[in-house]
């Protein structure tokens, strides 16, 4: 007993087939007109349908091979949650998940709506979001987290319990919550973003691969990137993906708050409804702040309220601490002082160089930053007239 559940995303419906999309929007009606409302990128139906089932057995054969930590494993096939978990569970147990702990692709609330699919003819037909389903003795759950966690994006869905007579097998709870989420963000225009950024970009990359993403549903697109340095990488990796990107100088105006101004009128020229602060060293004026704020958030190497400023790495490492990671907060007026959005935490060992400590948050920031900007772009936080972060889960 006390044994967890770990989920592992699904690419999407693919694991479930096209012709059971297919077989069922036949039957209610509905016609495939491109571009698929629940893509990313504008995609076809027939681009995001038919990609290849992912494979799961790269990601666990390690574990599966090297421990014997890993109890059951169910492949969510056609059948879904419900009924593909009970072929690896003894009948006298059950398992509680919790769809608030992981993603429903977008293709799903598409389907459920267009095809009047009730929530739980949902789940026991497709994977809903949840490829591969492992079951894990809780002392484990830290060994097997460290393998997928960041490899996988796998997370704890739900418990093992035992099971009273005649109860199902599989209860998934805050279903319909999160999938009324999805489909009100597949109705809803994307958010236009615009990142700001000073150097490598590595953040702003991770921005752009989320977005693009139609599995991840975050609502959201980038449409341009603005940097003050003319030789960051980060113009390049917006070259590279086709997006408008702009250098703009500080050098050339004569105060910040006219530096800003100009950097809000690009903003304003791409009608940008968000604006992501990716590694950009220049503190924003209070009037820029204002102009944003609500909309205006930034990724931070550590976990604020400690260590504020530049090099935190080294103070964390200074300070003896045994545990770092990232915050992404909305801006406020004060440096790194804004309202918290979420935090990402990874461990520090006695061993650490900064390079170590900084490469290991920069994977967390990686995860971190498309995540905030998903709640952001689907209204699931929001920032209070007192500053406080409002979360309408
Ligand atoms: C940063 C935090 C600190 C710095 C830069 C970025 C910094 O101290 N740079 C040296 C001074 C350079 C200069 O501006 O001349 N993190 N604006 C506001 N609030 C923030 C955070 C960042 C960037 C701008 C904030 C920000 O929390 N108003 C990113
Ligand atoms: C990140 O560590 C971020 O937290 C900080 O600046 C760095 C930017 O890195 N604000 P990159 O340019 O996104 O690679």
């Amino acid at each position: 007993m006390g044994d967890i559940v770990i989920g592992i995303p699904s690419s999407g419906v693919h694991s479930n087939g096209f012709s059971l999309v297919h077989k069922v929007m036949e039957q209610a009606g509905v016609t495939f007109k491109d571009p698929a409302p629940f893509s990313a990128n504008g995609r076809t139906f027939g681009a995001e349908l038919l990609t290849p089932t992912k494979i799961y057995v790269e990601a666990v054969h390690e574990l599966l091979s090297q421990t014997d930590a890993i109890k059951a494993v169910a492949h969510i096939t056609g059948g879904g949650l419900i009924e593909n978990i009970p072929r690896v569970l003894p009948s006298d147990l059950t398992v509680s998940l919790n769809a608030d702990n992981f993603n429903i692709p977008p293709v799903f609330g598409w389907l459920a709506e267009e095809g009047g699919i009730s929530d739980f003819e949902m789940q026991r037909t497709y994977n809903c979001g949840i490829g591969l389903v492992l079951i894990v003795a809780k002392e484990n759950e830290s060994m097997v987290m460290e393998k997928l966690y960041y490899k996988e994006k796998a997370t704890v869905i739900g418990t093992v319990k035992p099971r009273a007579q005649s109860a199902p097998q599989v209860v998934v709870n805050n279903f319909s919550t999160n999938l009324k989420f999805v489909q009100r963000s597949i109705r809803s225009p994307k958010k236009r973003v615009g990142v700001l950024i000073s150097g490598n970009g590595s953040n702003l990359q991770a921005l752009i691969d989320a977005t693009r993403n139609s599995t991840m549903g975050i609502g959201a697109e980038v449409v341009c990137v603005i940097s003050n340095q003319q030789a960051a990488l980060g113009l390049k990796r917006a070259e590279a993906a086709g997006i408008s990107h702009t250098f703009l100088s500080h050098k050339d105006y004569t105060s910040r708050q006219e530096y800003d101004l100009a950097v809000s009128k690009v903003l304003e020229g791409f009608n940008v409804n968000i604006v992501c602060l990716a590694g950009f060293m220049r503190i924003l004026s209070p009037e820029f702040v204002q102009m944003w704020r609500g909309k205006l958030i930034n990724i931070h190497p550590s976990l604020l309220p400690k260590h504020k400023g530049l090099n935190v790495q080294q103070m964390a490492l200074d300070a003896g601490d045994s545990e770092s990671g990232c915050t992404v907060h909305f801006v406020d007026e004060g440096v790194d002082t804004g309202a918290i959005i979420i935090q990402e935490v990874v461990p520090i060992y006695p061993v650490d160089t900064v390079t170590a400590l900084t490469e290991r948050i920069h994977k967390a920031e990686h995860l971190a930053y498309p995540k905030a900007l998903r709640m952001l772009a689907r209204g699931i936080v929001q920032l209070g007239q007192d500053g406080q972060v409002i979360f309408n889960y």
